[in-house]
């Protein structure tokens, strides 16, 4: 079966995908789709327009929830959860942590600001971003300063989904400018420093980071 991925490597959902491709070891071709100029034909694989979609033959999905779980059914090989019920409903609470609270605070609210408005032309909302950094991302650091691990992973001993869709959204943080504060959130900044150190991450980091660059200073 031949794999393609849809979506923008900035996108911190396409990322978590893509890690996930990797540490499975699964080759795929990655077509770069920019949500902000999607082609015509582009509803026809992910419904309501959005990033990322998952090609596997001749198998469609879209969401990267629903794809990560696609691909634990059809590759287990290297797995990315548990069998075990509750570890593994404890990476599904992690991964909707990661997808649906720090991904409208981190990535929507900073990101986007900082990095996608500009690239489209349009201005960067300061105040919001303010807000989403004071107001509301501290509560959400709380709760992952006490989840988060001294060493290893947030849950049990080996690298999940939920790793890296928590992860994610600080690798938009830093794109955008921003860093955690580690002497307030220690455990949570070593954490994420950990997780985005592995070989499947890092590398696609710093091209990252230097796309950002090249785009911001044009
Ligand atoms: N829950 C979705 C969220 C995907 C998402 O919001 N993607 C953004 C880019 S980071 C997007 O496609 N935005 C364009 C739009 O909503 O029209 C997932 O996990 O895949």
């Amino acid at each position: 079966m031949s794999i393609t991925l849809y979506g923008a490597s900035l996108s911190p959902f396409v990322r978590k995908v893509r890690v996930v491709l990797a540490e499975k070891g699964l080759p795929y071709e990655h077509v770069q789709i920019d949500p902000n100029r999607r082609p015509e034909d582009y509803h026809q694989i992910s419904p309501f327009g959005r990033i990322p979609a998952l090609r596997d033959g001749d198998k469609v999905l879209a969401d990267s929830g629903v794809i990560c779980t696609y691909l634990e059914a059809q590759y287990p090989q290297v797995p990315m959860t548990y069998s075990d019920p509750f570890l593994k409903a404890k990476v599904q609470w992690f991964e909707k942590f990661g997808d649906y609270e720090l991904g409208p605070v981190v990535t929507f609210g900073v990101f986007r600001n900082r990095v996608v408005m500009k690239l489209i032309g349009k201005p960067c909302d300061e105040e919001q971003v303010s807000r989403c950094i004071h107001e509301k991302l501290p509560p959400l650091m709380e709760y992952l300063e006490a989840n988060a691990p001294e060493d290893g992973f947030i849950v049990g001993d080996r690298f999940t989904v939920a790793d890296i869709a928590i992860a994610t959204h600080f690798i938009n943080f830093n794109l955008g400018g921003e860093q955690l504060d580690k002497a307030r959130w220690p455990k949570s900044a070593a954490y994420i420093e950990r997780i985005t150190s592995r070989p499947t991450v890092a590398p696609m980091i710093e091209k990252e980071q230097g796309f950002v660059n090249k785009l911001l200073s044009r």
